[in-house]
């Protein structure tokens, strides 16, 4: 199945739990690239010899790549990790995640300004746009591990909201007209 993605309620209870709006109000895929933010089906079972993965990397320019385990036991400074990752921040370059096992979500802002929250899992390979506001978390089952992809040198930096005067930022809104 293609990866689901829905508009979160504003509870601010566990951050792993789903957080759906009752009824569901899905967000489709159609929306999300209407965001910028793209998504592709590969197999994780082989994706170190993936040619279609190597067709990708060739095609987008994807030199860099390295892969993150995202479990209390196998990543350094896991808590405070995590916490970063689930400020609402943006980045100069896209972020390129590939989910290798588990399962993790990501939450865009759509241009209303509401969380969609987007859950990956294994075989699902993502592209946020450079100024999108979003976030990170784990899911309930606490582990994932995910592929990062990167054009050239790899710039981690976040800056977390408010970050509406940056010129990435100001390109990006420009971009969903
Ligand atoms: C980010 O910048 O949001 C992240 O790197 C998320 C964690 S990587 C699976
Ligand atoms: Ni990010």
């Amino acid at each position: 199945m293609d990866l689901e993605g829905w508009y979160m309620d504003s509870s601010d209870e566990d951050k792993r739990k789903p957080h759906r709006l009752n009824p569901n109000q899905p967000a489709s895929l159609d929306v999300l690239a209407k965001l910028g933010v793209f998504y592709r089906k590969l197999n994780a079972d082989f994706y170190e010899t993936d040619p279609e993965l190597e067709q990708i990397r060739k095609d987008q320019g994807y030199s860099y790549m390295d892969i993150i385990t995202i479990h209390k036991d196998t990543l350094p400074a896991y808590e405070e990790k995590l916490k970063m990752f689930f400020e609402e921040h943006l980045h100069l370059d896209d972020e390129i995640r590939y989910i290798l096992d588990g399962r993790a979500y990501f939450d865009v802002r759509d241009k209303e300004d509401r969380w969609i929250r987007i859950a990956m899992k294994k075989g699902d390979l993502i592209t946020l746009p450079a100024g999108i506001y979003h976030r990170f978390t784990l899911d309930e089952t606490n582990y994932t591990k995910a592929m990062r992809l990167f054009v050239g040198e790899p710039v981690w930096k976040a800056y977390n909201r408010p970050a509406d005067d940056m010129d990435i930022r100001t390109k990006y809104v420009v971009s969903l007209q």
